[in-house]
Formats: C-alpha cells, structure tokens, sequence
C-alpha cells in the first residue's frame, strides 16, 4: 500500500471502538470522516488555552486566536493552490458555500432568460440552490446527462453550453457514483462563452490533489469534516474580482466597515462574507486536519483510495446479482463504490452489516434526480479514506453473505 495504514490507524481513537461486539469498519467517509488525535487536541487546546472572539480583541487571548484562525485561511489557500488567503471564505459547509454563490452572485449578476448548466449526478446542494435562484429571476437550468459508465455525455456539454450560459456548476466528484468530471475541459468551453464555473469540491478536495489554478475554477466549494477535519466549517474559494463584485450573503457585525443609521458599508474580503462571530474552535482544528494531509501527500490518498476502490469491486463483483455503478475504471472514479444487490434493499443490506461493525451508507444519498437517472430508489455506497485497509472488505462481504442468507437464497462468493 502506498499509505501505512498500520500506523495512521492508531492516530484515530474511534477506530479502537467495537460497534455489536465487532470492530468497527467505517466505509461512510463520502457522508463525514473521522478525526486523528491532533485534530481532538488542536480542538481541546483552543477551548482550554486560546478561546477568545477574534478580530476585536486587543488582549493577548483575542490576538492568539485571530492569528490561528487567519493562519488556518492561509493554510487553506496553499492547499488548493489559491494565490492569496483573500481568496477563502469561511462558512458552515459545502452546502452554504454554494447558497452564498447563489445569493450573492446569482442573484446580483443573473437574469431572466440566463441560463445555468448543471448535471443529473448533482448533490442536492448543487441543485435546490439553483432551482430556487432560477424560479425568482426566471432562469434556465441545463442538465447535462450520464452515459452507462456514470460519465458526463460529452455532446451534452458542447450541446448545453453556449451563448446563454451564465454559469456551470458541477461536482468535481460524484458522491454516488465515484466519476471525477473532466471540470478543466469544462472550464474552458464555459470561459470560452464567458460562463463562470463553480465546482462542488465535497467529495474532490478530500481526495485528490486539487489546484483552483490549474482547474481554471471560479468557485469552488468544500466542507471540512468529509477531510479529518471538524463539522461546523466549510470553504468557499472564489476569485478575488467575483468576492469584490458580489454582494454580502449575511449581513450585522463583522462584514461591515462603517455603519450609520440608515445605510452601511462592507468591510474588505473575505470578510465581507463572515457576518457575526464564526466558528473559531473548529477552523482552528481544521489547521491540524490540513497538516495530517499535506503530510500524508494529496497524491498518496489519491494512490491508497484507487487500490482500495479496485480491491472492493474486485470483492464486490463475485457477489451474485449485484450491479455496480459508475465508472469501471478506477482511473476515472474517486474512493466510492455504490451498489445493489437483487432482492436486497439497501436498507436492509445497511442493518444487517451494521450487526457486523459495518457502517454503509444506504439511501439515496442525496441525489434523489440521480437515483431516478439509475431507475432505483436507493443503493447501498462504501467509501474510504486514509486509514481503511483492504482486510476490511472480509467483514463487509460476510455481512453480505450474511444479508443474502436472510432475505433470499444463499450465495458462494469467494474471495
Ligand atoms: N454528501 C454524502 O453522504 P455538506 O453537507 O454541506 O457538508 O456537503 C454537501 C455535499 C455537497 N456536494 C457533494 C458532492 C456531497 O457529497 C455533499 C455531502 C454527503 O454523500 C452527505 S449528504
């Protein structure tokens, strides 16, 4: 393995815990991840050595903080190669990342008749924001379809954007099917029609080496506790011209620079956009999650999830009547593998594993238009990080195997 898994596993604490008597194998880490020691600690250590509200203060506590907090933005910007720490917002999660853009751009720079492009593997976060956006101004939404392989249909991408393209927002990764979208060639084609591109990093920053730069993305979103990190913090990354332009998303103390009765004005970016007291502890933790990372090497995660998306559908592939979605080459697809197995719901599928210390997700996962695309009304979904190992798959088949012999007849995988 290109990652030590021995040795990453003993730096988190909740993998030593036993779930029904069996130890736990957490394949739900496209829902959130969990968190090494040092992220617990940098956590403990704000609220025990450091706490205080930041940029207000004169005190020794107050200036801590703010530095740690501000030195977390910087970190931030290296990580996905963003000139300049003005370039990072910080909000809640992915999901009020994309609302922000929606709000403060879409409703600022979009009108009727103006046209989104967006795709059938969207996250519901990627898609009601622009549904309500588009209702109020009169929008057009475009959605551009998937082939068999779960891969964007590249005459739908030259087809939908064009002239009245005003902005394409895409998952960068599907967190149901795995694809990683080719957003560069993307992002050219909407440059080329003077379209914006927002990019869903949820499930791309976490795992691959991401750089705004060399994607040529406008916005991109991600959230903190899918990459080690805690909940509570999400990034929006735009370019410095867009964040001028847009207008506040929240509005009170923080985002303003100057405040008369009657009207006010917006402080400088990023700030602009933090109204109110943020989420200093966890941003603070979020700096010791971005180390573990860097340290780890974005490409090595990226190397260990390709060898444990290819050993799962091997394993997977010898179960009788199960159908695997999205694409077949591990190349193509993230450390995600969703799933059906005949006669199985995947709900069931997902109690009987837990009996097992098996934790899936099952549902629909949030991409309700998606499972429609798939004609299901939900699938089971594995997914990996850092510290799994392919020895886990044995518990997750025998709870299959397990699964099979109680809801129909019994089946033979192998290994
Ligand atoms: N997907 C999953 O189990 P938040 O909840 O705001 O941190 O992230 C939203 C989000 C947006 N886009 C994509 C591609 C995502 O995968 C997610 C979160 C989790 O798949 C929870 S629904």
């Amino acid at each position: 393995m290109t990652i030590d898994t021995k040795r990453i596993r003993e730096d988190f604490p909740i993998l030593k815990r036993e779930v029904h008597g069996k130890p736990l194998v957490y394949l739900d880490n496209a829902a959130t991840t969990q968190k090494p020691q040092v992220v617990i600690d940098a956590l403990v250590e704000y609220y025990s050595s450091y706490n205080a509200n930041i940029h207000r203060g004169i005190h020794a506590l107050a200036e801590e903080a703010t530095g740690k907090y501000e030195a977390t933005r910087q970190k931030v910007a290296d990580f996905i190669g963003a000139p300049d720490a003005s370039n990072i917002v910080f909000t809640r999660n992915t999901t009020e990342s994309i609302n922000l853009v929606a709000q403060a751009w879409g409703r600022k720079f979009l009108s009727a008749g103006d046209e989104i492009v967006l795709s059938t593997m969207e996250h519901h976060s990627n898609l009601v924001p622009w549904q309500i956006l588009a209702k109020e101004k009169g929008l057009t939404l475009r959605f551009i379809d998937i082939d068999d392989d779960g891969q964007l249909v590249a005459a739908d991408i030259e087809r939908y954007i064009g002239e009245k393209t005003k902005l394409v927002a895409i998952t960068h990764m599907s967190n149901v099917l795995g694809t990683i979208n080719p957003v560069r060639e993307i992002a050219d084609r909407a440059h080329q029609h003077g379209a914006l591109v927002l990019l869903d990093g949820a499930q791309s920053v976490p795992h691959l080496p991401v750089d705004v730069q060399e994607l040529d993305c406008d916005f991109l979103a991600f959230s903190a506790h899918k990459m080690l990190g805690p909940t509570g913090v999400g990034v929006l990354y735009a370019r410095k011209e867009l964040l001028e332009e847009m207008d506040p998303f929240m509005s009170g103390g923080e985002m303003i620079r100057r405040v008369e009765l009657e009207e006010s004005t917006w402080n400088d970016v990023p700030w602009k956009f933090e109204a109110g007291t943020p989420n200093i502890g966890d941003v603070c933790a979020f700096s010791a999650s971005l180390d573990y990372l860097s340290d780890l090497g974005m490409e090595n995660v990226r190397a260990h999830e390709i060898e444990l998306v290819q050993e799962a559908v091997r394993r997977l592939q010898n179960v009788p009547g199960i159908t695997i979605y999205g694409p077949e080459s591990a190349a193509s697809k993230g450390g995600v593998v969703a799933f059906n197995i005949e006669d199985i719901h995947p709900h069931d599928l997902g109690t009987v594993l837990d009996r097992h210390g098996v934790a899936i997700r099952a549902g629909h996962h949030c991409a309700q238009p998606l499972m429609k695309r798939l004609d299901v009304v939900a699938t089971g979904r594995a997914s990996f990080y850092v510290y799994n190992e392919p020895t886990e798959f044995d518990a997750l088949i025998e709870g299959i195997e397990a699964a099979a012999r109680l809801f129909r007849a019994p089946v033979h995988t192998g290994a």
